[in-house]
Order: structure tokens, then C-alpha cells, then sequence
């Protein structure tokens, strides 16, 4: 049998959305944790961007973790996480396609951002994408319910990383989520009862250590170079 190896932070909010996935899919795994501050050669040298999470399966390896959470999907076929209809599963990809290009860079943008002006532009930015986010979610799903409805899928082990993190923005930045996101927190609490979600969180305070560099402009890594840039 080919073994799954999963490349990790602890920190990492896509590492830790491809972590649920193998959770979820009751998958064995192992995990090797990367120090991001202090990554070695060798991880260098087989992760193409440098960056977690990285699956390797048997000989094979993948990157950048919706493509590791499909990829996982269609080769684990217990559990699915992906509707059964071409045309949801195209909305499952439009929901996780806002998340890498719309939300998480909201995110970091406003973390990142050290002059008050561009804090404000993206505090406002991401509180358009919480607004497009709950209404799309009181359209899809009802009250109570996951993003796509009874069962839970990859479009909500995409976006809890974030919602975890939270707290850091409102930390540093003063931002919190609209009270007007009601399914959102709905959703958050249901949420909690979900095993990958219970095995993989860390504390408030853990995430806001974390990212204490990215809020006072010393990060240096890849990722936040790269948020720096566009
Ligand atoms: N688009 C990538 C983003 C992954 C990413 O940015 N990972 C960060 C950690 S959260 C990383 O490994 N960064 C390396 C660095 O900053 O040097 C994905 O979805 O997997």
C-alpha cells in the first residue's frame, strides 16, 4: 500500500484544511511538521513553492492544498466531501475559488498592511466578502446547516481555517466579524462538533503569536513576500 505522508505546520491554515480532509476520510497518515522560520534543504528541494502543505503519495507528490483536498477526494472515495451533481460541484468550486483569491487574501492584506489608509481599504474589502459569503450561504443552505447544506464538504474545511483565526484580526487589527453574519456563526459553532476540526484547532492565543510578525511587518517568508507583492 502507498503511504500518505502530509508536509505540515501546526500554524498553517492550508496545511490544516488538507489535515481535516484525511481526517474526515479516516485516511492514515503521517505528518511531518516543517519549522517555516527554518525550512530544511531537503523540504526545499521537493516542495515546488516552498510552502506546506505538500502531500506525498507513494512516489507521487501535490501541492497547494485544493488541489491536494480534490486530488484526495477523488482517490478516497469514503466520505465524500464533493456533491454528487456537476453542477453543485461546480458551486462547491466557485466557493472554494472566493476563498483563495477573494478571502484568505483579504485577510492577510489587512494583517500585512501597516498604514492606516490601506487597513481600511481591505477591513471594508473583507467585509464585503463576509457580506457576499453569508448571503450566498443563506441561499444555499439553511439555518444551522454546513455552506452546502446536511452534509459537510471541502467548501467548509476550506474556509474554518480562517474563521479560527480570527481572533488575530481582531487582535491587531480591531477587526471582528459583522454582527450581521448570522448563519456565518451559526456555522462556526456546528463547526466545532466536527472531529477534524476538534483534532487540528489551536487556541486564540497560539494563532496570535503566530502571526505577530505579519502584523508588525517582520515577516519574512515566502508567502508573505508574496501577499507583500500583489
Ligand atoms: N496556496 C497555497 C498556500 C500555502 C502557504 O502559503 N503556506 C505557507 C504557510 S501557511 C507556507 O508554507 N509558506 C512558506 C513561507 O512563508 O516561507 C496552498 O493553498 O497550499
Amino acid at each position: 500500500m502507498n503511504t500518505i505522508k502530509i508536509y505540515s505546520a501546526s500554524a498553517c491554515p492550508y496545511a490544516q484544511r488538507s489535515r481535516m480532509v484525511l481526517i474526515t476520510k479516516g485516511i492514515e497518515f503521517e505528518v511531518v511538521e516543517i519549522d517555516l522560520k527554518n525550512k530544511p534543504d531537503w523540504f526545499t528541494s521537493i516542495s515546488p513553492y516552498g510552502k506546506v502543505p505538500l502531500l506525498q503519495h507513494g512516489e507521487a507528490t501535490v501541492w497547494e492544498s485544493a488541489v491536494i483536498n480534490e486530488y484526495l477526494e477523488e482517490v478516497f472515495t469514503q466520505q465524500p466531501l464533493m456533491p454528487q451533481n456537476a453542477l453543485n460541484r461546480a458551486k462547491a468550486r466557485i466557493w472554494i475559488d472566493f476563498a483563495n483569491t477573494k478571502f484568505t487574501t483579504a485577510f492577510y492584506k489587512l494583517l500585512l498592511a501597516q498604514d492606516s489608509e490601506k487597513q481600511e481599504e481591505w477591513r471594508q474589502e473583507l467585509n464585503q466578502h463576509f457580506a457576499t459569503m453569508e448571503k450566498g450561504m443563506q441561499n444555499l443552505s439553511e439555518m444551522g446547516n454546513y455552506w452546502l447544506g446536511q452534509a459537510l464538504s471541502l467548501v467548509d474545511l476550506t474556509y474554518y481555517p480562517w474563521f479560527e483565526r480570527l481572533p488575530v484580526l481582531e487582535h491587531y487589527r480591531g477587526f471582528k466579524l459583522p454582527e450581521s453574519c448570522q448563519t456565518l456563526r451559526q456555522w462556526y459553532d456546528l463547526m466545532q462538533e466536527v472531529p477534524a476540526v476538534k483534532q487540528t484547532q489551536q487556541g486564540a492565543d497560539y494563532h496570535i503569536k503566530q502571526y505577530e510578525k505579519y502584523a508588525n511587518n517582520q515577516a519574512s517568508g515566502v508567502t508573505a513576500k508574496e501577499m507583500q507583492k500583489y
